[in-house]
């Protein structure tokens, strides 16, 4: 049973009356909530047409579709202007404003860096010069944000100084760089367009429809009333004919200077100013990335039509409220990176821009040849970017492999950290564990069922009336025996920090905040109250440098008590939510850190945020170094670098369920792996069928998380019944017995962005009819090939062969017999994880179950030997302490395995002598751990009669029992070798001639 007294039994009176008042309020806030989400979702957020940039950049491009060849797009650079110099173009495009022929300038460099990424920068000039008026006494900055490089970038910027010009004359310039000078920049001047090639073959282009528009800064002029107007123009016959006339004329005016949605007006003290661009990807049929979305993860169209959406996909990063399938609505992060996939070639575009941003998407078929439209007709992509404000700064990449798109945006953003080790393990959270007490029995219940857990969640009820850095100590009496009790078996505890900090007295947390002057301001400058869990809230800003010192402070362990070294954070709210704001979030006049509106950082606010406590957690203790672990709801370009993300409150349906996986799948490809849906579905209750398929689909995120709104039932694993108890326990095993592979795929993130789980066109970049397949991946470089169940009752699962490799089950070690491109049919029935491994990979396993990842943390290995129809195999194993820095001074193993015919052996796989490496005391103690068993799949006939063979480590020879097992009808051949014996960290080879 749990320990669950109520609250009131436990207060004064006067306390009670104050605690009945928050009570009351919480429930007032859930209820409305609550009618909020019956009521959602769709209409409480903008649709493009409701958002005044959008329409206006919607019908400009309309426009301009509709004149066909007649429209002269009013962007153009005069030859004089340019030049190209140590690896960068400069010009000035001038933009025509009227049929005057007056023109803004706007600046544009072309850099060409050394990644062979190309960036592109458009700014204006006015601007730059701070040369605008603002309306309304805003205190905001005049120049378009251009810091949007300082959050989300951090390397990759080094200009190319051998990139060349290939030929110039009145009309362009051509610029070739990259990899062998395969690349090239075709920059035209009028109208200005730049097309991207790769070994001479067109790959994409900017405002290739000339659907470019930067809204140039111009004086809101005050129109007389249309009577008076009429009046004049009649009475003293104004010359009409001589007034400039707008070149776009569809040109709606109504929203530049003010726009009010769901009753907020927004101010707009600097009026319209969007930057919109379109990109044509020339053959390519598939785009992927920009998230966060539900929905495939190869993006829809989004001008209508069957089967398409209607609306462009939105980033906006929102609390939205019981969010809905299948559509580009916004969710809670943003990620502007778009890839382009056709056969064999792959090419991306990153968008770094920080404002509200849509992303409009057309396919159309396109043939130079007109006699082979149909079949050989190609695909082009179009796609046309609008975003509220700030720089027009895209960064093109030219692949020509998804990985290398992966490299080159990991180069720029930086790359996932490498985690805790505990964090790759289960987490347990729920909203909320009412009390201490609560938490040590579910951990000691996780035990005495043997589910192995390792992280254990307090959502806001921990706090004393939400405020964060308190604990409400009725409940959670002793908060250190708590986190003392957890870290017997090595489990850790995670608290919820949230935003927003309550603004009422007596709260020194919120008393420093407004002193320091640390919090967003609104548009008057005065610090923005709004409401939020705690009631009425202020904003910490952590754009502000010094916030971040601020925040630094917060998380000591003299200052936030009751926490320990086991104790790590979640990031919740970080859009950031403010339940009264517009479309649930601050207002776009507020301002931060030096000037910059809300509306030119929105999208990176959770970032900073994130980042923030990233911090913080780094120096909680002086000497202590280790890696912090910080989940985020909200993230931008970057956040990867920081910590992992979840994708908010979905429901417990089996939808939602398939709608998991391609989203996990997308954060991967859009270099935030370390991703995870909420296990058994946020909202509602699952059923044990559903919660049972839910952990199996689970174990493979790389997040792998289990939590529950605070109104759902209780439903830790060991609540199920048979057969389901052991049916997600099993799954929960297999998660921790992977463990050492999972570990190594993240090592492959952390060094060049590699996901964390792969999807098909990922892994086989020529096999097309893999680029649709959103639903199964697989795991790192391991050759796991999973396609986990959701649909309830089926007990069959069909996966895509992607290429002409062996497969088997990996339980049954079955045999698959089908062919590349082909589906096959396995056996899944509840307590089964569709799960094949491929010829030609070695994985390693830690086969003995345990709690804990930390217990498990000096367990001997066992590795898996998949033989490829070539009869050869390999694979990798990473590993270090887990949890410290020392990895970056060596202290880590990472071994190459290879089976080449008739030999397996380990070497370092980066060459190092491991010897010449000063032993601290995790690799010390490694010396411990050996290869205790190894298994080879598809294991040759001639082995048949062999019952040992010669392992040969460090100078030492000796024999290693080899049991083979014949194949059958449907099983494979394979045999297993042990007690092997020979160090993890040592050279080793086994001859199996
Ligand atoms: O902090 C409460 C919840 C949390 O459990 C959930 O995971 C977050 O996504 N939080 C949102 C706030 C309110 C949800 C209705």
């Amino acid at each position: 049973m749990y320990h669950n007294p109520t609250k009131a039994k436990m207060r004064t009176p006067s306390q009670l009356s104050s605690r009945w008042i928050a009570m009351l309020c919480l429930v007032t806030i859930l209820c409305s909530l609550f009618t909020l989400g019956v009521a959602v979702k769709e209409h409480d957020f903008k649709k493009c047409h409701q958002s005044g940039f959008c329409k206006r950049n919607r019908a400009y491009a309309d426009n301009a579709i509709a004149q066909g060849s007649s429209w002269e797009a009013p962007y153009k650079i005069p030859s004089e202007l340019a030049e190209f110099k140590d690896g960068q173009f400069h010009a000035t495009i001038l933009k025509t404003i009227d049929n005057q022929g007056t023109t803004v300038k706007l600046p544009l460099t072309v850099s060409f860096l050394k990644s062979g990424t190309a960036r592109v920068t458009v700014d204006e000039q006015r601007r730059i010069e701070k040369d605008i008026e603002l309306r309304n006494n805003s205190p905001a900055r005049k120049e378009r944000y251009n810091e949007a490089e300082k959050w989300a970038i951090v390397g990759g910027l080094t200009v190319d100084t051998d990139a060349k010009v290939a030929s110039e004359g009145k009309a362009g310039m051509r610029i070739q760089y990259g990899p062998n000078f395969s690349f090239e920049a075709d920059i035209k001047y009028e109208p200005y367009s730049i097309e991207f090639k790769r070994d001479g073959v067109s790959q994409l282009k900017l405002n290739d429809r000339g659907l470019m528009n930067m809204e140039h800064w111009r004086p809101k002029i005050e129109k007389p009333a249309p009577e008076e107007n009429e009046a004049k123009e009649g009475g003293e016959g104004e010359k009409k004919e001589e007034e400039p006339v707008e070149v776009a004329p569809t040109e709606d005016e109504s929203t530049w200077w003010e726009e009010t949605f769901g009753g907020n007006t927004d101010s707009k003290p600097r009026g319209p100013e969007s930057v919109a661009l379109d990109i044509t990807f020339f053959g390519y049929e598939h785009v992927y990335g920009i998230p966060e979305h539900t929905g495939p993860m190869s993006l829809k169209e989004t001008r209508g039509g069957e089967g398409n959406h209607a609306e462009p996909y939105r980033l906006y990063n929102s609390d939205v409220f019981e969010y809905i399938l299948d559509s580009p609505m916004t969710l809670y992060g943003a990620i502007p990176l778009m890839q382009a996939q056709r056969k064999d070639s792959t090419v991306g575009v990153f968008w770094l821009n920080a404002a509200e941003t849509w992303i409009d998407i057309t396919k159309a078929k396109e043939s130079k040849n007109p006699l082979s439209l149909g079949s050989g007709a190609k695909t082009n992509t179009h796609t046309h970017w609008i975003s509220e404000a700030g720089l027009m700064d895209v960064f093109v990449f030219l692949g020509p492999t998804p990985h290398d798109i992966t490299k080159n945006y990991g180069e720029l953003t930086g790359t996932t950290a490498m985690p805790q080790e505990f964090s790759i393990g289960y987490h347990q959270c729920r909203w909320n564990y009412i009390s201490d007490d609560d938490v040590k029995e579910v951990d000691r219940k996780m035990d005495r069922y043997k589910i192995p857990y390792d992280v254990i969640w307090l959502d806001i009820e921990y706090t004393d009336d939400r405020k964060y850095f308190t604990w409400d100590y009725d409940m959670f009496k002793d908060p250190m025996s708590m986190g003392q009790h957890l870290d017997v078996h090595g489990r850790k505890l995670v608290v919820i920090i949230d935003p927003h900090i309550k603004n009422a007295g007596s709260y020194p947390v919120s008393d420093e905040l407004k002193s320091k002057g640390l919090a967003v301001k609104n548009k008057e400058g005065k610090d923005f109250d709004g409401w939020c869990w705690p009631g009425s809230s202020l904003w910490v800003d952590c754009f502000n440098p010094a916030a971040i010192e601020w925040w630094k402070t917060l998380f000591t362990y003299d200052r936030f008590k009751g926490t320990m070294e086991n104790t790590w954070i979640w990031n919740d709210m970080n859009e950031p939510s403010v339940f009264n704001g517009p479309e649930v979030t601050m207002p776009k006049d507020n301002i931060h850190h030096e000037g910059w509106e809300h509306r030119d950082v929105h999208n990176l606010n959770g970032l900073t945020f994130h980042n923030a406590t990233f911090h913080a957690l780094v120096s909680r203790k002086k000497g202590e170094e280790r890696r912090p672990f910080i989940l985020t709801r909200s993230f931008y370009a970057g956040s990867q670098r920081l910590g992992a993300m979840w994708t908010g409150d979905n429901q417990a349906s089996w939808e939602y369920l398939g709608a998991a996986t391609a989203m996990v799948l997308n954060q991967g490809i859009s270099g935030f792996p370390f991703a995870g849906a909420d296990v058994g579905g946020f909202f509602g209750n699952p059923e044990p069928d559903l919660q049972s398929r839910w952990f199996q689909a689970g174990a493979f995120y790389p997040f792998f998380r289990g939590h529950a709104h605070i109104d759902a039932r209780r439903r830790e694993p060991f609540m199920l019944s048979e057969p389901h108890r052991s049916i997600v326990t099993a799954a929960l095993r297999l998660r921790y017995a992977l463990l050492p592979a999972w570990y190594t795929a993240f090592y492959q993130a952390n060094q060049d962005g590699s996901p964390i789980v792969r999807p098909m066109y990922w892994t086989h970049p020529s096999q097309e009819s893999g680029f649709g397949i959103d639903d199964q991946f697989f795991v790192g470089s391991t050759g796991l090939l999973v396609k986990p169940v959701v649909e309830k009752d089926k007990v069959t699962q069909d996966i895509f062969i992607p290429d002409d490799e062996v497969y088997y089950d990996y339980f049954t070690y079955n045999k698959v017999s089908t062919s590349k491109g082909k589906q096959v049919t396995v056996q899944a029935p509840l307590e089964t994880i569709p799960i094949l491994m491929r010829g030609g990979h070695i994985f390693p396993r830690r086969d003995i179950p345990r709690r804990s990842a930390q217990l498990m943390r000096f367990d001997d290995y066992t590795l898996v030997v998949v033989l490829g129809k070539n009869g050869k195999a390999e694979g990798e194993l990473y590993v270090d302490d887990g949890e410290s820095f020392d990895y970056e001074k060596g202290q880590y193993i990472h071994r190459a395995f290879k089976l080449d015919g008739s030999v397996l052996t380990s070497t370092d796989a980066e060459g190092r002598d491991i010897k010449s490496i000063k032993e601290g005391d995790w690799l010390k103690r490694m010396n411990d751990v050996a290869v205790d068993k190894i298994i080879v799949v598809g294991a040759p006939s001639s082995w048949a009669n062999k019952k040992e063979v010669q392992l040969e480590s460090e100078g030492q020879k000796s024999t290693v029992k080899l049991e083979y097992f014949k194949a059958d009808s449907s099983r494979g051949a394979f045999a297993v070798l042990g007690r092997v014996g020979a160090k993890i960290g040592a050279d080793w080879s086994i001859d199996l001639s």
